[in-house]
C-alpha cells in the first residue's frame, strides 16, 4: 500500500491499548454511510459507552482490513459550507470481513447482542443467494435461536419505502426456504416472527466517497494518520419506528426521532431527497454535470427536480412534515459548494431505486386523475442516460443490468416500453404512460 508523503511520518489513528465499548450492535454493510450516520448517532447517545458495534463488510474485505488496523476508529470531517470539523468515533469496537461468517454467527448468538443493523444497498432485499448478506443473518439468527439467547432488533437503514417490513419478508423468505430442508433450520421461521423485531427507518445524512486528498487533509490538521476517514455534511437525521426487545443505545440523545407512523417520514425523504437527487444524477450528467452542486445551479435540472417535488408534495400531507421548510432546506444542502457528491455515484442501481422515488408519486398523480409528467421525466432521464450509457458501452451498475442492456438495445418507444416495465410492469401496462414518458425523452439532455 501507497501513502502520502504528508501521511509517512506521522503516527497512524489506534486506541493505543484502551479498550473499546463491548459490542452489542452487529452491522451488516461497513460503509462510509454506516459511519457518518449510525456510528456517528451511537457515539453521541448519552450511553455511549455501553453500546459498541461489530461492523461486518459486504463484498470485500478492505474496509475492514483499513479500520481494524486502526483499532475501529475513524475520524469524521464534517463539511459545511465554511469550513471542516474534525472528529474521531470510537464506537465501532470491531471491524470484520463480511465473509468471516463464524464471527458473525458467534455474535448474533451472545446474549449481549441486542441489535443488528443494515445498510447493504436497496438491491439486496430482492436477493435470496447463499451469500447474500441477508442469508448471512437469517444463519446467524439460527444460531441465536440455537443459543437460547433471545429476540432482538434488525434494523434497516436503507431507501427502501417500507424497509422494516421488506427486510422482514426477505429475512422470513429466506428462512422459510431453508426451514425442513438441510442444515436443520425446520421451526426458524417461527422463531423469527416471534423473537426478532423487524424496525423501520427513514435515514438522511449526504456522505460523498472518500477522496486521497481527504486522507492528506485530516493527516495534515489532525496530525495522526487515518486511511478510511468520512466525510459528510453536517445535517443528520433519523427517524425510526419500532420495538427494541433486548435494548438500545438513547439515539434520540443525538437527536433521533422515534415515532408511531413512520410512512409519511420515510416518503418525504425518499421521494424529496431521493427523487431529486435522482432526477440531478441522470439528467445532470447528460448535461454535463458532475455534481450535484452543479447539477441544482443548472435551471433545467433545477426546475425539473422543483417540478416533481410539487407532484410529491401533494401527497405529504401531514402539517409536522413541513414540506416548504424541508425544500428549502434541501436546496441549501445539494447546494454546498464543499461536498463533491457525485452524481455517478448516486445513478447506480437506477432500476430499484426509481421504483421507490419515481413509480410511488407517478401512480398517485395518476390516480388523482393528473398527468405525474415529472415523475415521468425522472423515468425519461434515466431512460436517455441508460441509453447513452450503453451506446457509448460506458460501465453502469444495476441489478437488472443484463435486461437494460437488451431493453436499450431496441429502438423508439419499443425502449422506453422495455425499458419502463423494468421498473414497473405496472405502468408500462398503461400506452398513455408510456407515451407520455416517450414524449420527454430528449428533454433533458445537452441543449
Ligand atoms: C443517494 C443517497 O446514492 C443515492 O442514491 O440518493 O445515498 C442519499 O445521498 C442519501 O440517502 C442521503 O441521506
Amino acid at each position: 500500500m501507497t501513502t502520502s508523503p504528508t501521511t509517512t511520518d506521522i503516527p497512524l489513528l489506534t486506541r493505543k491499548g484502551t479498550p473499546g465499548p463491548p459490542a452489542r450492535i452487529v452491522h451488516l454493510g461497513l460503509g462510509a454511510f454506516h459511519r457518518s450516520h449510525q456510528v456517528w448517532y451511537t457515539e453521541h447517545a448519552g450511553d455511549a459507552p455501553e453500546w459498541g458495534i461489530a461492523s461486518f463488510t459486504g463484498r470485500r474485505p478492505d474496509a475492514a482490513l483499513t479500520l481494524a488496523a486502526q483499532d475501529g476508529l475513524f475520524t469524521l470531517v464534517e463539511r459545511g459550507p465554511e469550513g471542516d470539523r474534525f472528529e474521531v468515533i470510537g464506537a465501532i469496537t470491531e471491524a470484520v470481513d463480511g465473509a468471516d461468517t463464524d464471527r458473525l454467527n458467534e455474535l448474533l448468538a451472545a446474549p449481549s447482542t441486542a441489535i443488528v443493523t443494515l445498510t447493504v444497498t436497496e438491491a439486496v432485499y430482492e436477493k435470496r443467494e447463499a451469500d447474500s448478506p441477508l442469508a448471512r443473518l437469517v444463519r446467524g439468527l439460527a444460531a441465536r435461536r440455537d443459543a437460547g439467547t433471545g429476540p432482538l432488533a434488525v434494523v434497516s437503514c436503507d431507501n427502501v419505502a417500507g424497509n422494516g417490513e421488506v427486510a422482514r419478508r426477505a429475512v422470513l423468505a429466506i428462512a422459510e426456504e431453508h426451514d425442513g430442508g438441510p442444515g436443520d433450520r425446520a421451526g426458524l421461521a417461527e422463531w423469527i416472527r416471534a423473537n426478532v423485531s423487524f424496525v423501520g427507518t427513514s435515514v438522511d445524512r449526504i456522505t460523498p466517497r472518500t477522496t486521497a486528498e481527504d486522507i492528506a487533509e485530516v493527516a495534515a490538521k489532525c496530525g495522526y494518520r487515518d486511511d478510511s476517514p468520512v466525510v459528510a455534511e453536517p445535517f443528520a437525521n433519523w427517524i425510526l419506528s419500532g420495538s427494541f426487545p433486548a435494548g438500545r443505545p438513547r439515539w434520540e440523545d443525538a437527536g433521533a426521532q422515534f415515532v408511531d407512523e413512520i410512512e409519511p417520514f420515510e416518503n418525504r425523504k425518499l421521494w424529496l431527497l431521493n427523487g431529486a437527487h435522482s432526477i440531478m444524477a441522470y439528467a445532470g450528467q447528460l448535461r454535463g454535470h458532475e455534481t450535484v452542486a452543479e447539477a441544482v445551479d443548472d435551471p433545467a435540472c433545477r426546475d425539473a427536480v422543483e417540478a416533481y417535488w410539487e407532484e410529491a408534495a401533494r401527497h405529504l400531507t401531514l402539517p409536522e412534515l413541513d414540506v416548504p421548510a424541508y425544500r428549502e432546506a434541501l436546496l441549501e444542502r445539494f447546494s454546498n459548494p464543499r461536498i463533491a457528491h457525485h452524481l455517478a455515484q448516486i445513478a447506480a442501481d437506477g432500476t430499484t431505486k426509481l421504483r421507490m422515488r419515481a413509480v410511488p408519486v407517478f401512480t398517485a398523480e395518476l390516480a388523482a386523475g393528473r398527468s405525474g409528467v415529472a415523475a415521468a421525466r425522472m423515468i425519461a432521464a434515466w431512460i436517455d442516460f441508460v441509453s447513452v450509457a450503453v451506446a457509448r458501452g460506458d460501465d453502469f451498475q444495476d441489478p437488472q443490468k443484463d435486461d437494460v442492456v437488451a431493453a436499450a438495445g431496441l429502438e423508439g418507444r419499443e425502449r422506453t416500453q422495455a425499458l419502463t416495465e423494468l421498473v414497473s410492469p405496472q405502468l408500462a401496462s398503461d400506452p398513455i404512460v408510456v407515451s407520455r414518458i416517450d414524449s420527454l425523452r430528449g428533454t433533458l439532455g445537452v441543449e
